[in-house]
């Protein structure tokens, strides 16, 4: 039942119903500006996407998942390539209340099963090449519906939605009810799955919309993938809440990028688009001068890039800190000297905790250290999500007695309150923004045959930040050839994941309880000083 009581100030009218519908489709619609037919999202091959038709597409795609009628709670798995459709997907999923769960694209068929039988989706979404592929792993594990989407607007997804009204009552959610599961992959190798509510999602989008200074006539370049938290989330969401036109580029390449920001406001990228358009000739203040904000996370910013950016562009990086299971913790401020935002951005730290983060620094027994003192970085706060899909025990113990989520980076709070990530108590390395567990990655070298023992270790690098080197021990009598070692992963394993080189040797270096010393492997395979950020 729909209560007719309309509200201005935003194109589309609500019901009271929905203004109590916590469903964080509702508040982003809500945000939609009066005029439905300005632009919502231009791309680069010149369409152009209205408020409306935004308002449309999710209501005909919401309508055909209630049609098939499944339990709440159902997983929507999508792995598709970038495009507006596939956004369109992900609003669609939580307007009708199922749980959306993306998934790279990089993904290799072992990695798919995994997360099929780990999150058991009702329905899969793929493309139409790896229709058959797909289909046949995901209607073994029991996915009852599988539909296929392309980056052109073909696939049977759009043809079946088409069938279906344009008119759709937003499902009733409640906070805590489930919004998204994010996998992210873990120190044993295995992946889990970060429930993430429709409360955790609201909460960080208005914090940042406030904390950023997202204002009328704001217009965002949207370069990054949307199969993870910057964006899926922390771009989209900030986009819609506060009615801006997404300048959608579904893939990045940094030219492009330089032209567009003659049209837009803000960008949001992780460091390695920010070195690689440092590289271009055409980024300089010109080019930059109707820019308001760059965001720059998801791996650390190198201070040389955000001085090199200042010194090309006359603008400051704004550089925040965050997380799948948390969402955003903190930022450097936006207003310098502003309310609540004491200082300017600082080059090297991710700023302050969010309004409403609490953020504590923890020595080996738990105990909380003081100021300037270096240990494991805990938080809670509202966009903090509840634990890990069907893990109750690795849920518990990546959380303190009193609620606090151990988040596994290393780092300080200093006076002033600026964090600075110093290292990670997890083994893992990020590169080019995605997160590379070597745990992982040695479990499937280890599986090829004549492999008795892999080691991988990230090392710096100057596109990607860090890249992993893998050593390799062969079984008696073996000999291996590392190229082949790593063309056969890359059938295996999602390609980023792939070490960018591979050495056989006959032993690893090892403490006295045996275990490999990592510490030792990368100085060792350092690469050469010209190569390193
Ligand atoms: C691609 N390759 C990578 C890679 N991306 N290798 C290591 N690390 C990466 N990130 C591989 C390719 O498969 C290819 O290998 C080779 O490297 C060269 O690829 P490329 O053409 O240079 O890559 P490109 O397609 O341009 O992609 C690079 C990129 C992309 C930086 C644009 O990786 C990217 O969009 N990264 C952003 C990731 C992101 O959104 N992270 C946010 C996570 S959320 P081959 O073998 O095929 O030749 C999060 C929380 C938070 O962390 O706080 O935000
Ligand atoms: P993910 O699991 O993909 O969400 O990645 C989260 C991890 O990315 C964090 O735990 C940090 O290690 C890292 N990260 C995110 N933002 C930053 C940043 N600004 N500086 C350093 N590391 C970051």
């Amino acid at each position: 039942m729909v209560v007719g009581r309309a509200r201005r100030a935003t194109g589309c009218v609500i019901s009271l119903e929905e203004e109590l519908n916590m469903n964080v489709f509702v508040a982003l619609r809500a945000a939609f500006p009066a005029d439905l037919d300005a632009p919502a999202v231009q791309t680069e091959e010149g369409l152009v996407y209205s408020w409306r038709d935004l308002e449309r597409a999710t209501a005909m795609v919401a309508n055909l998942f209630d049609a098939l009628d499944l339990p709440p709670d159902s997983r929507v798995a999508v792995q598709v390539e970038k495009s507006v459709e596939a956004m369109v997907v992900y609003l669609a999923t939580l307007r009708a209340g199922l749980v959306y769960l993306p998934l790279n694209t990089a993904y290799q068929s072992a990695e798919l099963d995994y997360f099929i039988d780990n999150a058991a989706p009702a329905v899969v979404v793929c493309a139409s090449a790896r229709f058959g592929a797909i289909s046949k792993q995901a209607f073994i594990r029991g996915v009852q519906y599988v539909f296929t989407l392309n980056d052109d607007r073909t696939g049977s997804l759009l043809e079946r939605a088409a069938q279906h009204s344009d008119v759709h009552q937003p499902a009733a959610r409640a906070p805590a009810d489930l919004a998204a599961i994010l996998y992210t992959s873990g120190t044993t190798g295995r992946s889990k799955g970060a429930m993430l509510s429709h409360g955790n999602l609201l909460s960080n989008a208005r914090v940042l919309k406030d904390y950023w200074g997202w204002q009328p006539g704001d217009v965002l370049i949207h370069a990054l993938p949307i199969f993870h938290v910057h964006g899926l989330f922390v771009a989209i969401h900030g986009a819609l809440l506060n009615g801006s036109t997404m300048l959608w580029m579904n893939r990045f390449e940094p030219r492009r990028a330089i032209a567009l920001m003659a049209q837009a406001t803000v960008f949001m990228g992780v460091p390695t688009l920010y070195t690689r358009m440092l590289a271009e000739p055409t980024l300089d203040r010109q080019a930059t001068a109707s820019m308001r904000l760059f965001v720059a996370g998801s791996a650390p910013l190198l201070l040389e890039t955000f001085t090199q950016w200042q010194e090309r562009t006359g603008h400051t990086i704004l550089e925040r800190y965050g997380m799948s299971e948390t969402l955003m913790l903190t930022s450097n401020p936006y207003h310098p000297n502003g309310p609540g935002q004491p200082t300017a951005r600082r080059g090297g730290t991710v700023g302050l905790p969010l309004p409403g983060l609490r953020l504590r620094v923890s020595g080996p027994d738990g105990s909380a250290l003081p100021t300037g003192e270096v240990g494991g970085i805990e938080v809670s706060g509202p966009s903090v999500f509840a634990g890990y899909w069907r893990m109750p025990e690795k849920t518990a113990e990546e959380f303190t007695a009193d609620g606090f989520f151990k988040t596994g980076d290393v780092g300080l709070v200093d006076a002033q309150g600026f964090v600075s990530i110093v290292g990670r108590s997890k083994d893992l390395y990020i590169s080019g923004g995605y997160n590379v567990y070597p745990a992982e990655i040695e479990g499937f070298m280890n599986a090829l045959p004549g492999v008795a023992e892999t080691a991988i270790v990230g090392v710096p690098d100057a596109d990607f930040g860090e890249v992993g080197v893998a050593v390799v021990i062969p079984k008696p009598g073996v000999r291996l050839d590392a190229a082949d070692l790593l063309a056969r992963l890359k059938g295996l394993v999602a390609r980023f994941k792939v070490p960018k080189r591979c050495y056989v040797v006959d032993e690893l270096p090892r403490n006295a309880m045996g275990k490999v010393q990592k510490n030792l492997l990368r100085a060792r395979y350092m690469p050469p000083a010209d190569a390193t950020p």
